[in-house]
């Protein structure tokens, strides 16, 4: 594994974090191709049985498709900066990713809830690298069940990558929340493995 990536000292869990695995400048170039690039879909979901538009846009990129949030992603091929990244990744993590999915939060009130990424396309145990471009945003970690485990709030800047695997799912949840601060665009990579 990459030697910047630090062991987060999390029960129940197997989190490992980079602040700087992308160095600065490099950041905001895949940033800007990215955003120029990429095919961004406003999809929305059903929230109390009303349709609504997700406080996000998004983009899926495999081999595979896959089921998301109740939204079946067909898998688009995958483009040459997105290969790129997903090289580094997988160098840095020593492991494998057939899909990416892009969020992008364009303002502090773009959100993902919280939610733990344990589909079964996943597998048992989902390994989930997690690269962040542009603007810095708060995540939140909570224990599903144990009131004596801190939640644990990390901030994603330019370049970072989280890495979630082992039993991480199954005991945490995590979120990006809103915010009233004045933040830049971000972009989120979650590279994964899709067995099914
Ligand atoms: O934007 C983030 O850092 C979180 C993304 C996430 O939780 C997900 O794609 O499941």
């Amino acid at each position: 594994m990459h030697p910047t990536l630090q062991p987060l000292p999390m029960p129940d869990a197997e989190v490992y974090f980079a602040p700087d695995f992308i160095p600065g400048p490099q950041a905001d170039t895949y940033f800007m191709q990215l955003m120029e690039q990429v095919n961004w879909q406003q999809e929305s979901i059903k929230l109390f049985g009303k349709l609504q538009p997700m406080p996000r846009l998004t983009a899926w990129y495999g081999d595979k498709s896959y089921t998301y949030s109740g939204l079946e992603n067909k898998p688009q091929a995958w483009l040459p900066v997105l290969q790129e990244l997903r090289e580094q990744v997988e160098q840095a993590t020593g492991h494998t990713y057939n899909s990416v999915l892009l969020n992008l939060y364009r303002s502090g009130q773009d959100s993902m809830g919280w939610h733990a990424d344990n589909e079964q396309a996943l597998g048992p145990q989902p390994r989930i690298a997690s690269l962040s471009l542009g603007g810095e945003r708060r995540f939140a970690f909570k224990h599903r069940n144990r009131k004596d485990v801190e939640p644990v709030r990390l901030p994603l800047q330019n370049g970072s990558l989280l890495l979630m695997q082992g039993p991480t799912q199954h005991h945490w949840l995590h979120q990006i929340p809103k915010t009233t601060r004045a933040v830049q665009p971000r972009i989120n990579l979650t590279f994964r493995q899709v067995i099914s």
